[in-house]
């Protein structure tokens, strides 16, 4: 059974001790940062990284608890998304993708429940839920209501940093749902960082050119059941439902209610929604803040989101997370997308063995890549593949070797991929769209990517010389000295 929403995953948090309650009073104004910072830095109840999640009772200022870490370590991911190991997810995935047209009636009975299970992807309406206890509009909305943090000491306000951001595309009417995070300006009014390459941005383009004094409706709802309130960070393409891959990974359809002051539906189980609309021709002064890259990200222009109404649970848990060095919260979440994804990513470059993100390469700064070489230049293709795959068209560096390097191990990683390397030969830069966060781009969101071919060169790619073996001893050898060993007083 799928989360009914957040409260319960708490629940399921503390039975697993995986879940401390903060009773003392922290100020969301740097001290719930810090608070985190230590406890991130503490062995989790398995002896795991990232401690353990913290709900904090009594932020100062606000009457609302705030639950911050929930999804700071790979168990605390697994009990979110309620599997055992992240790849049982992967594994649902390749089901689908595995999925062959029926021979006969045996196999299409066979397929019934696989069938069945498609159905419970799609987003249902319902009339009521519970993120509409309480309706608040006009003057009577006030976003200092609840425990915003401000992150870090340069940061230009407070932010909400865990945000479900609802627009829909103005041409097709498809739902978008991206996590882009809002600096506070006062009561009714944030700013909204969706970045240009990202969908919201998108569908604001779009309504722009069609009337730039016009204004696209924005649903904003924070804090659900897990899978609903991870979906906003998921790379999937434009104008697949997020809501509906958040169906895919509850196993249960995810209930949306409409908003009361705007057509957007939002998930019916939220602690808090804002209702509200961005003009298209107003834009301000956003940041600086403090992100995952572990540097400030400077200021900007971008547009602002002005909050209408505001729905919530009688008692809304504030449900937020800190980004910063790495790695945070932010870097379990995205380990699970790259390890789910990875089987989307295999059936279209079925070459491909293994990929590996790690935390200090932010994501967009370095993937690892092993692929099962078959012709020559194969590695810049996957490069190339890369480059063009939605949200890892981003990545700054790629370094792919071979299928037998095991690429979550760095330290092999590094040794076998500088052994196989003549820089000048083997290291490829092109120029392209790079993430907005990347502070040493020529430009911003414009920059060059360096591509590493670290597997074995081949004669066919004008390598004349013979490439040497790994050391490894033979099996006779260790299986001797093993039985030896005992004897030998070493
Ligand atoms: C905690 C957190 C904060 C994020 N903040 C932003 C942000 O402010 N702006 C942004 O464009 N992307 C941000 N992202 C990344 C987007 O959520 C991610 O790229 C997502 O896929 C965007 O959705 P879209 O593809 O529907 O646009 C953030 C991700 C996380 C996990
Ligand atoms: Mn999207």
């Amino acid at each position: 059974m799928a989360y009914a929403d957040l409260r319960e995953f708490v629940k399921a948090l503390e039975k697993q001790g995986e879940l401390k309650r903060v009773k003392a009073e922290v100020d969301p104004v740097l001290e719930i940062t810090e608070v985190v910072q230590l406890a991130q830095a503490q062995q989790g109840p398995r002896g795991n990284a990232g401690g353990v999640a913290l709900l904090f009772e009594k932020p100062k200022g606000s009457r609302y608890p705030l639950l911050i870490n929930a999804f700071g370590s790979e168990r605390r991911m697994e009990l979110a998304l309620e599997v055992e190991k992240l790849d049982d997810v992967a594994g649902r995935i390749r089901g689908f993708l595995d999925m062959q047209t029926p021979q006969g009636l045996f196999d299409k009975v066979k397929m019934l429940p696989k069938l069945m299970e498609l159905g419970s992807f799609f987003p249902r309406v319902v009339k009521q839920g519970s993120c509409q206890e309480v309706v608040r509009k006009g003057n009577d909305v006030n976003l200092h209501d609840y425990p915003i943090l401000k992150c870090w000491p340069q940061d230009g306000g407070r932010f909400i940093t865990f945000p479900l951001v609802f627009t829909k595309n103005p041409e097709s009417g498809k739902r978008n749902v991206g996590m882009y995070r809002m600096q506070i300006y006062d009561e009714r009014t944030t700013g909204m960082h969706w970045q240009t390459q990202k969908h919201g941005a998108e569908h604001h383009r779009r309504a722009r050119a069609a009337n730039p004094e016009g204004r696209i409706a924005v649903s904003v709802a924070i804090g659900a059941d897990p899978p609903t309130a991870l979906a906003g960070m998921l790379p999937i393409p434009p104008d697949l439902d997020e809501m509906m891959f958040a169906g895919f990974l509850r196993r249960e359809p995810v209930e949306l209610v409409k908003c009361q002051t705007n057509d957007l539906e939002v998930p019916a189980n939220a602690e808090i929604v804002l209702e509200g609309y961005v003009n298209l021709n107003e834009m301000r002064t956003e940041g600086p803040f403090g992100d995952h890259t572990g540097f400030y990200s400077l200021e900007g222009e971008y547009p602002v989101f002005h909050v209408e109404c505001v729905t919530q649970r009688k008692d809304p848990i504030y449900l937020t997370t800190v980004v910063g060095p790495p790695p945070q919260e932010d870097f379990y979440m995205g380990h699970a997308v790259e390890r789910v994804f990875l089987p989307v990513m295999k059936m279209q470059y079925p070459e491909i063995v293994d990929v590996a993100m790690p935390a200090e390469g932010i994501f967009h700064n370095l993937m690892i890549v092993s692929i099962r070489k078959s012709y020559p230049g194969h590695a810049r293709k996957i490069m190339n593949a890369i480059w063009s795959l939605g949200q890892a068209m981003f990545t700054k560096v790629i370094v792919v070797v071979d299928h037998d390097v095991k690429v979550h191990e760095y330290r092999e990683v590094v040794w076998k991929a500088l052994c196989a390397l003549d820089p000048q030969r083997d290291v490829q830069f092109v120029l392209g769209p790079v993430d907005t966060l990347d502070h040493a781009a020529r430009i911003q969101d414009f920059g060059s990517k360096m591509g590493i071919d670290a597997t074995r060169k081949w004669k066919t790619e004008g390598f004349d010389r013979p490439w040497p073996d790994e050391i490894l001893m033979d099996e006779a050898t260790k299986a001797r000295v093993k039985g030896l060993w005992k004897s030998l007083g070493v």
